[in-house]
């Protein structure tokens, strides 16, 4: 069965190679699942088709066969179940899996975020400075001990761990932790992700061409 990623048809400059539905790319070309795309037209994400699969009028959102879903870690945990290219098959391999998909996105996205939009605005000082360094500082003393975050070996966790920490703003904050700085540079090597990167770049350029912009 292919399974079926929903991304916008077209975003702005900015945020292209970062949309979310790289995640679920990048998962399916480390795991060798057979995906396409499907788009919702950015002007009509807030149409109820698209509210009906993300709720949130975000993206990304993924189908599989009957069962639809929307949340990029759930997504992600969903095709892990599928590969064990991406999730080990025994209880504790998983266990370690499930816990570092939500720390990513839930101690570390969840802080990471904030700190880049008040970034945005490029304040004196960001409040979430401290709070977002604690969590690093963290996360760079467990990095420096082993080269993935569970199992002993690559897996979903580490696809997500590093696409949140490749925000530009993160990586260029990366200096003080070493570790951190190389096991992103690391999972950021992997030839999956390159081409998912060059895949979802391909496509918006391919949805100006369509606009004639
Ligand atoms: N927690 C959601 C966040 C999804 C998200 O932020 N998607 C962005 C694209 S990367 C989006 O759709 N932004 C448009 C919007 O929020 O209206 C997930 O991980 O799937």
């Amino acid at each position: 069965m292919t399974l079926i990623l929903w991304t916008y048809d077209w975003v702005p400059q900015g945020p292209r190679g970062h949309v979310r539905d790289l995640r679920l790319r990048w998962a399916c070309e480390e795991a060798g699942l057979p995906y396409t795309i499907a788009t919702v037209r950015f002007e009509d994400r807030t149409g109820p088709d698209h509210l009906a699969r993300q709720p949130f009028a975000q993206v990304p959102a993924l189908q599989d066969g009957e069962i639809s879903l929307f949340e990029s870690g759930a997504c992600l945990l969903h095709l892990a179940k599928k590969s064990a290219a991406l999730m080990p098959p025994d209880p504790k391999g998983r266990a370690e899996v499930l816990e570092w998909v939500v720390a990513g996105l839930n101690s570390i996205e969840m802080v990471s975020v904030p700190w880049w939009f008040i970034g945005l605005s490029k304040p004196a000082e960001n409040p979430l400075e401290g709070w977002l360094h604690a969590r690093l500082t963290r996360l760079d003393a467990v990095l420096a001990h082993r080269p993935y975050l569970a199992a002993g070996r690559f897996t979903v966790a580490d696809l997500l761990m590093a696409d949140i920490l490749r925000v530009p703003s993160l990586r260029a904050a990366l200096g003080p932790w070493p570790a951190l700085a190389a096991y992103t540079t690391r999972i950021l090597g992997r030839p999956a992700f390159l081409k998912a990167r060059q895949d979802q770049l391909d496509h918006f350029a391919a949805a100006d061409a369509a606009r004639g912009t």
